[in-house]
């Protein structure tokens, strides 16, 4: 006997992660193709990179980001800026597409007139992960956060208040998209280290968008 939601084919599309953060499984299937599309060419004119962080170690994770700012880490600190640092040149443009769909899924999870400022995209290949943080950065804490994963499935670990508090772990996988806001907003939050993989859409790695109102 087959417990209800084994298959995923009878799993509900809307999860709930929290008061205020809910997982729409499937929600950017429709688009992937298009929004690797967007990606690629995104990644053209502000190529990926390894950041660095204050502490002068550089993330497992590759970014590159569009829109009129994109956040960025050096041995500075974490920051939005409204120019690619490797050029000195503004972002490519955020394209409708990826805007549209982040605004359809804030939506779904109750907030309306999503408006993102930035996009930050993250590469995953094999063995690269995202340790807990909180999103802090942002000057209004009131807006949500839209993720979107695509390619490679990946653990995203769900945490508390607090970097000690207990972490559940959710599986992300193609397609599936994210919205946190309200009072899970500022929620620890993280990524298990991406399991060798081959994936149709994205081959051997797992991208994430997170659409942002950084302003
Ligand atoms: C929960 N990225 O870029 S997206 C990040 O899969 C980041 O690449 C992860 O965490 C990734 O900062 C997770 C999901 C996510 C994004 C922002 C959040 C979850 C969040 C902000 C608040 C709470
Ligand atoms: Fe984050």
């Amino acid at each position: 006997m087959n417990d209800l939601f084994d298959d995923d084919a009878n799993a509900p599309r809307l999860l709930p992660l929290g008061a205020q953060a809910l997982l729409l499984r499937g929600f950017a299937l429709a688009q992937a193709g298009e929004l690797l599309r967007c990606i690629n060419q995104v990644a053209q004119q502000a190529p990926w990179r390894h950041m660095v962080t204050p502490g002068g170690k550089a993330m497992s994770v590759a970014m590159t980001g569009c829109g009129p700012l994109c956040w960025v880490s050096d041995s500075q600190g974490y920051r939005y800026a409204d120019r690619d640092p490797l050029s000195g040149q503004p972002w490519p443009a955020m394209p409708a597409a990826l805007a549209q769909l982040a605004q359809a899924a804030a939506q779904q999870a109750g907030f309306a007139d999503f408006t993102p400022d930035a996009c930050l995209v993250n590469r995953y290949a094999p063995g690269a992960r995202m340790s807990l943080h909180q999103d802090r950065d942002e000057r209004d804490l009131t807006a949500p956060i839209v993720s979107i994963s695509l390619g490679l499935p990946a653990i995203f670990l769900w945490g508390g208040a607090t970097r000690g508090a207990p972490a559940q772990r959710v599986p992300l996988r193609h397609g599936d998209v994210v919205v946190w806001g309200g009072v899970d907003r500022l929620r620890y939050h993280g990524v298990l280290a991406v399991a060798p993989g081959m994936h149709p859409a994205t081959e051997d790695c797992r991208i994430n968008l997170t659409l942002r109102k950084a302003l």
